[in-house]
């Protein structure tokens, strides 16, 4: 192992505390108007602007800074298809049988169902792959760390990335993923963690009636 290196930290910045105060409760307000969406219009999306969204993805905090993660960009029609195959097949498995009455009584806000036309028609699919094991430079396998959680950070910087860039997205997660390594082509060390859909909101794009907990009841200060 070489000897760790140090550099200064140039990149910090201070704020005075009244602009703290400004850009805390304005980025509050922005996150506060994300709301996952599914029905995506067909318009296009420049790459550039998901590419600056994956590299600010990129720059998430993982266990030992292995960035256990890989993003799979699929805008080609004929793989968008595939998938959308793919998970529909299982999406019926899960609505007819595996899911739990309790499972699907807790889905019943979001009225969400077997049916996923949104994979084929808004522009970006982001696939995340989490890499359980990697491989060291000579070649021998190693074993990941904290891989869930990193790659859970950088799915959260990511989907905070496209909203701020002005982009709708939805968290998909079809039960089992095992296919989507088939379709993309990625090795067995990567486990499929989840589909970001990602476009413009139909115009006339509804969301569920829910809220969010208030911060009394997801915080405590002692
Ligand atoms: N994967 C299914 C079911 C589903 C599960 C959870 I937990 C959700 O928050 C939403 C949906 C689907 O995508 O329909």
């Amino acid at each position: 192992m070489p000897p760790a290196k140090f550099l200064p930290l140039t990149t910090y910045r201070e704020y005075p505390r009244d602009e703290m105060d400004i850009r805390a409760a304005a980025f509050r307000e922005e996150m506060q108007r994300r709301r996952t969406v599914r029905s995506f219009a067909r318009r296009p999306v420049k790459q550039n602007l998901i590419e600056d969204c994956l590299m600010a993805a990129g720059s998430a905090p993982s266990g030992a800074n292995i960035q256990p993660w890989h993003f799979v960009v699929v805008s080609d029609p004929e793989i968008k298809r595939q998938i959308r195959a793919g998970a529909e097949q299982e999406e019926r498995e899960f609505y007819r049988r595996r899911a739990s009455p309790e499972w699907l009584a807790a889905l019943e806000p979001l009225g969400t169902d077997e049916n996923k036309p949104f994979l084929e028609y808004a522009p970006y699919l982001i696939v995340i792959f989490a890499q359980n094991r990697g491989q060291l430079p000579d070649g021998r396998k190693v074993k990941n760390y904290y891989v869930t959680e990193s790659v859970g950070i950088a799915t959260g910087v990511l989907i905070t990335a496209l909203h701020h860039a002005g982009l709708a997205t939805l968290t998909h997660t079809p039960s089992p993923m095992g296919f989507l390594n088939e379709i993309l082509g990625r090795p067995t060390n990567e486990r499929p963690s989840l589909i970001l859909v990602v476009g413009y909101p139909e115009h006339d794009a509804v969301v569920p009636e829910i809220t969010k907990k208030p911060l009394s009841e997801i915080a405590t200060f002692l």
